[in-house]
């Protein structure tokens, strides 16, 4: 059992944002998956076995966001949301690498790579919210030595340099890693279902990326040739469809293993719980059970550098609560 309090950051204005429909797979979705309340899910999982210290953070990290993503593109979101009416869904409708001469509201389509990441007059704030408590965990870490949590929410793993999509603004994993990274070695562990590809984009020596993830080529992001992850700096392990408890522990020790030998200070884990066999968004099965995610706890437990958990996907509001129940029981020290 733990001993002391873990400190969680739950971002103040994520609730602002609330997408309401998700075009993707051609569909016109009806409806959005990344809900505010996925973070009132977790955090009662969390906070069912963890004893947390929840913090509610009010900062709106420009400062971190604007120092990790091109100005530009965080300029565009700013003019962007001053034009946007309270309720209106902004979804770019030519996608272009250069639109900087187009009118403002065509120019969304050369930072945004997809049609299910609906950008509303909040949105911006609540992205900047969610990047802060990335932050706050990460500086709470170099304060007490300890692991903090911070349940971001929009997601960030999606979020590149200058591109948006795949419901992330803003690279929160990366938000945090700056910051560790300034102090000591750091690395970032993606466990969400998906490959992280804006994370491999903001991968260097001073922060490596580590994904375990569902066939990108078969799923989202869907890897295009112009989108190749640096080959450098970057370990990414696809699953193969159906992989069970028993085949993903298997392959996730490996990859601790190879983080091992880094010699880590710290490590911010992208820990997404979209792994879950009753997710709704999985095209390729990944069947991980409840109970499989104290396993995942118990292999991050022995790990040496402290820990920044920072929430990316999980979308199945009825799972995700004993999923984060069994990691918290799993992941004890
Ligand atoms: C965000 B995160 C599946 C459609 C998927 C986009 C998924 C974004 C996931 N049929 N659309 O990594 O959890
Ligand atoms: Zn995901």
């Amino acid at each position: 059992m733990r001993t002391g309090s873990i400190p969680l950051y739950v971002p103040a204005l994520h609730a602002l944002h609330r997408p309401t429909q998700d075009l993707s797979d051609g569909y016109p979705g009806v409806g959005h998956p990344e809900v505010p309340s996925r973070v009132d899910c977790v955090l009662e999982g969390f906070a069912a076995v963890w004893e947390v210290a929840v913090q509610t953070v009010e900062h709106l990290a420009w400062g971190a966001v604007t120092a990790l993503h091109d100005p530009g593109y965080v300029r565009f979101l700013g003019e962007l949301s001053d034009l946007l009416q309270e309720g209106e869904e902004y979804i770019p409708s030519i996608f272009q690498p250069d639109l900087s001469a187009a009118p403002l509201r065509l120019r969304g389509g050369m930072y945004c790579r997809e049609t299910g990441t609906p950008l509303g007059a909040a949105t911006l704030r609540a992205a900047l919210s969610s990047a802060a408590a990335a932050e706050w965990a990460a500086r709470a870490i170099l304060e007490t030595g300890r692991d903090a949590v911070a349940l971001c929410r929009p997601p960030g793993h999606h979020a590149g340099w200058r591109r948006y999509g795949g419901y992330c603004f803003f690279n929160n994993a990366y938000v945090a890693a700056a910051v560790l990274a300034a102090a000591g070695r750091c690395a970032v562990l993606d466990l969400d279902y998906h490959l992280g590809e804006g994370s491999a984009e903001l991968a260097s020596e001073r922060a490596p990326y580590f994904s375990l993830h569902a066939d990108p080529w078969r799923n989202y992001p869907y890897l295009d040739a112009g989108m190749h992850p640096e080959a450098a700096f970057v370990d990414l392990e696809s699953l193969p469809a159906g992989v069970d408890g028993r085949g993903y522990l298997e392959r996730l020790r490996g990859m601790l293993a190879r983080l091992d030998v880094l010699g880590l200070d710290f490590l911010v884990l992208s820990l997404g719980f979209d792994t879950a066999a009753t997710d709704p968004i999985q095209d390729d099965p990944v069947r991980l059970r409840p109970e499989d995610y104290f396993a995942i706890g118990r292999a991050l437990t022995d790990l040496r550098p402290r820990l920044a958990i920072v929430l990316e996907g999980g979308y199945d509001l009825n799972g995700l609560t004993d999923c984060a129940r069994y990691f918290a029981a799993g992941f004890s020290r």
